[in-house]
């Protein structure tokens, strides 16, 4: 499968070697990972001006596109993270939302919206084996 994995980048990165951590997971079970750079731990936070941003804009929106299924950690609030949520249920893609049920309340946005898979999680164990479940079925 084609996974779009989506985690904040300027919305703050202290989960940042979680990301990697999901990541490397997904690609030793066999998957391609489209963002892989959202693990990476020397990304550029900065604004970049409009016109490099847009073509960020374009990448990833390509990419979701044509993604089997969005792999989302939501424990850390990112605005381009909600976007990419919406964006992947208007061209009907699968999304799996995981969050820490111990250090943050998701917004009412994703619980809210039936269409979005969602995982709360107490712990790095429980996220794997939801992942091993999602990736080998
Ligand atoms: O609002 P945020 O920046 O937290 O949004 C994070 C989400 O938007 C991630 O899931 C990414 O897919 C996407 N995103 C945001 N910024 C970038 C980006 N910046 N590159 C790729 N995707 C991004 C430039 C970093 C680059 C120099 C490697």
């Amino acid at each position: 499968m084609k996974i779009y994995f989506a985690g904040s980048i300027r919305g703050g990165r202290v989960d940042a070697a979680l990301y990697r951590r999901m990541i490397d997971h997904m690609k030793t079970q066999g998957h391609a990972v489209l963002t892989e750079h959202v693990g990476s731990s020397k990304l550029c936070l900065e604004e970049q001006g409009r016109d490099k941003d847009a073509s960020i804009y374009e990448q990833d929106t390509a990419w979701l596109r044509e993604s089997d299924m969005v792999i989302a950690e939501c424990t850390c609030a990112s605005l381009g993270v909600g976007y990419e949520l919406a964006y992947a249920e208007r061209f009907d893609i699968p999304v799996h939302i995981f969050y820490n049920r111990n250090k943050c309340q998701l917004s009412a946005m994703l619980t809210g919206n039936s269409y979005f898979i969602i995982h709360p999680y107490s712990s790095d164990e429980e996220i794997f084996e939801t992942l091993n479940t999602l990736l080998n079925s």
